[in-house]
């Protein structure tokens, strides 16, 4: 990795990774994602993934459930013959534990991708992120949720309610994202920094970003033009560096990589440590 290319002055990789992983560390990951408990019985920590359409969305929830199970998984359904947007119901994704069968504390929604035109409308996310969508509701680019509608859960629990926001991205296009795209991504942005729910966004397709990530994921934080696109992106969206996450998702592959499962589960372990802080603070609020 470092040594080869630190020589030039203008080569494309960094001597050292600018930010740390422990690769040979998977399992203490794996343990962290899969020992989460919320402090109180019964709570959920709801995870709302939004972003462009075919940005990932649906792929890293299965790429979650296939590196706590050890094996593939499609079950969020990815669609690779489309452009259009394919997930328009708004679904709970749970994963059962293997041994006791029962599921993991941790749930996920995967909306509609966020289409400059035709996407799901701004205010639909804000009623879910304040847990007013009922499940199953199918979305209309047309038209928002409104009170009357009996998909909107007029009196939504804490479990309803989202933990974490993820903005998840392609990293190969986000230069290329239409102004009105960022501008719904700043919008939603605002709405949860109101809630006070904390954000992170997921870069995804870091293989194609780079022939040497491809070749090797380890490469991530060396490859520089990886690390502009994350500044990029925060400072196009006002997301802070630490609170970006570059992943690859299983797409093509039939067998796990550990690498791969390093850093979706590193992502994991930060999005459930941030809703679950946002779950105590909430809990202290209402008890105080
Ligand atoms: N090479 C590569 N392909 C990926 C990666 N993540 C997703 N893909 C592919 O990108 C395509 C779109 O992925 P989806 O997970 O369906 O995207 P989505 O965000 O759920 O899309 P919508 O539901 O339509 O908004 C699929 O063909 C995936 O196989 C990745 O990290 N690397
Ligand atoms: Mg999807």
């Amino acid at each position: 990795m470092g040594g080869k290319h630190s020589k030039s002055k203008e080569s494309p990789f960094f001597s050292k990774p600018w930010r740390e992983i422990n690769w040979r560390d998977r399992q203490s990951a794996l343990q962290y994602v899969k020992d989460y408990r919320p402090q109180t019985d019964g709570q959920q920590l709801r995870i709302l993934l939004h972003g462009p359409v075919g940005a990932g969305k649906s792929s890293f929830i299965n790429s979650v459930q296939s590196a706590l199970h050890d094996r593939m998984y499609a079950q969020a359904l990815v669609d690779n013959t489309s452009h259009n947007c394919f997930t328009k119901r708004y679904t709970t994704y749970k994963i059962r534990k293997e041994k006791t069968g029962t599921f993991y504390p941790f749930v996920f929604n995967d909306i509609m991708g966020l289409d400059p035109d035709k996407g799901i409308p701004v205010s639909d996310v804000k009623l879910a992120l304040k847990g007013h969508v009922k499940e199953d509701y199918r979305f209309n680019p047309e038209s928002a949720l409104s009170e009357d509608d009996q998909f909107y859960n007029k009196q939504p629990t804490n479990n309803d309610k989202v933990h974490v926001l993820v903005c998840v991205i392609n990293a190969n296009t986000l230069s290329q994202m239409s102004e009105k795209t960022v501008e719904k991504i700043r919008d939603i942005r605002i709405e949860a920094r109101k809630l006070r729910i904390p954000q992170v966004a997921i870069l995804t397709k870091i293989d194609e970003v780079h022939p040497e990530i491809k070749e090797n994921i380890q490469n991530v934080y060396t490859v520089k033009c990886l690390k502009e696109k994350m500044e990029l992106f925060s400072a196009t969206v006002g997301i802070p560096m630490n609170c970006i996450f570059p992943v690859k998702n299983y797409e093509s592959e039939i067998d796990l990589n550990s690498d791969v499962d390093a850093l979706i589960l590193s992502a994991m372990k930060h999005i459930i440590n941030f809703g679950d802080d946002y779950i105590n603070f909430n809990n202290d609020q209402s008890e105080g």
